[in-house]
This record gives structure tokens, sequence and C-alpha cells, in this order.
């Protein structure tokens, strides 16, 4: 069995994406960001960054003890070893595979963040940092468009680079993008959303919150963090 602990964000859904798709047994743990749930001391030893998603695998298959993972990148490749699905062995099919999953970790996934941060909920409107992350989520659209521009998904078949990518890119009206400028990541991202596991997903999302996660309390929780949070 799985342990997801999860909270209704984009990195969160990847990881719900992936056991959807995978039809692997996991139970979810919410654990509510927005009111500091990932600093009690039981998360941070499964997720030392005090951030979500991680997993406990009960059942790790070598009849050992439970292995817990934290970082979603790190948990798509757990799951994808686990299953022998979504990230092809072949070496060179798996390294397209592994970089273009790097790319989103290292890349859209905090840049799109840091201008969510800067967009929307930094008290004073910074037009430099606003104009910043905005562009820069630009120009990974850019990539992942033209990526795309001659192929269906981001990296030969339907892989965890896609589920990782996708939940970073459905909040683009948020991010100041326009998709319809970038009409190759558009198609895959229709084709992406249409997915049964993937609507699974997000409606299950739904049975978890449905409220901003980014409330003013929760401002106070998540933003100005310093390293006394996880002492
Ligand atoms: N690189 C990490 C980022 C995880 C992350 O930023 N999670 C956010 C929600 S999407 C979180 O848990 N935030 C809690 C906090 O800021 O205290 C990953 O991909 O797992």
């Amino acid at each position: 069995m799985i342990d997801l602990y999860y909270w209704t964000t984009p990195n969160g859904h990847k990881i719900t994406i992936f056991l959807e798709e995978a039809g692997l047994p996991y139970r979810l743990k919410p654990v509510h960001i927005g009111r500091g749930e990932q600093f009690d001391p039981a998360f941070l030893a499964i997720s030392p960054n005090n951030r979500i998603p991680a997993i406990v695998d009960t059942e790790p298959g070598d009849g050992a003890d439970p292995i817990s993972v934290f970082e979603s990148g790190a948990i798509l490749v757990y799951l994808a070893a686990k299953t022998g699905q979504f990230l092809p062995r072949d070496t060179r099919a798996w390294v397209e595979v592994l970089q273009w999953l790097m790319w989103q970790m290292g890349g859209l996934g905090p840049m799109a963040g840091q201008n969510h941060h800067f967009s929307q909920y930094a008290p004073e409107k910074l037009p430099y940092a606003i104009t910043r992350y905005v562009k820069e989520t630009s120009r990974l659209y850019g990539v992942l468009n033209k990526r795309l521009a001659d192929r269906e998904f981001v990296a030969g078949e339907y892989s965890i680079a896609d589920m990782a990518s996708y939940p970073w890119v459905v909040p683009f009206e948020r991010q100041g993008q326009d998709l319809n400028e970038f009409p190759h990541l558009k198609r895959w991202f229709d084709a992406i959303a249409a997915r049964p596991a993937v609507q699974r997903a997000y409606a299950l999302a739904k049975t978890i919150n449905v409220k901003p996660t980014v409330d003013e309390d929760a401002k106070k929780v998540l933003f100005g963090q310093d390293a006394k949070v996880v002492k």
C-alpha cells in the first residue's frame, strides 16, 4: 500500500495522477499546508523539507521496512520503478524522460511557483519580479511548445515527464499565459486533461479541499519561513 501525504496543489496532483494511471492502491493522508500541518514532527520525519508530496510504501516488495520518499520527481521515479510503468528501461528512452522530468522539477515548477507568488500573493506588487517570472514562464511554455511540435508526448510514450508538467500548466491563466499562443502545448494539454485517470485525480482533490489553499491565514504560515520551522 502507498500512503500519499498530499495537498491539492500541482505537486500533489502529479502523484495522484500517477497512482490513478497505474491503478496502484493508495491511501490519501491530507496535509493542510495552509494550516501548518507540514511542520508536524511525524511528517517532517518523512519529508524533511516540510513540503508535500511524500509517500510511504508500506510494502516495498523486498519484504523489508517501509520506504519513504519525498520530492515529487523522486516519488514519480520510485513509483515508475516499482510498477514498471511510465518510465522506459531502455537507456535512450529513459534519459529522454528523465531530462524532461528534471526540466520540470528545476524549471517549470519553481518558476511558475514564483510567478504565482509575485503575481498573486506578495503583499507588494513588484513589477520587476512579476515581469521576470511571467516572462520566464512564457519562455518555458515556449520550450515545451516547441518540443511538442512533432511528438504526442513530452518524451516518447506518455510518461512521468507528462505527469510532472501537466499540473503546472493547469493554472496557466494565473500565470499570465494564453495557451492559444502555444498550439502544440495546448493540443497536449487538452489530451492529458481528457485522460480518465487525470480526471479522477482532480475529482479526488475536490473531495479533500475546494477552497483556495493560500488565504490570509495561510500566507502567515507559508511565506517568510526560515530555518526555525524545521528545528
Ligand atoms: N520540489 C518539491 C516542491 C514541493 C512543494 O513546493 N510543495 C508545496 C505545495 S505544491 C508545499 O508543500 N508547500 C508547503 C510550504 O511551503 O510550507 C517537490 O516537487 O516535491
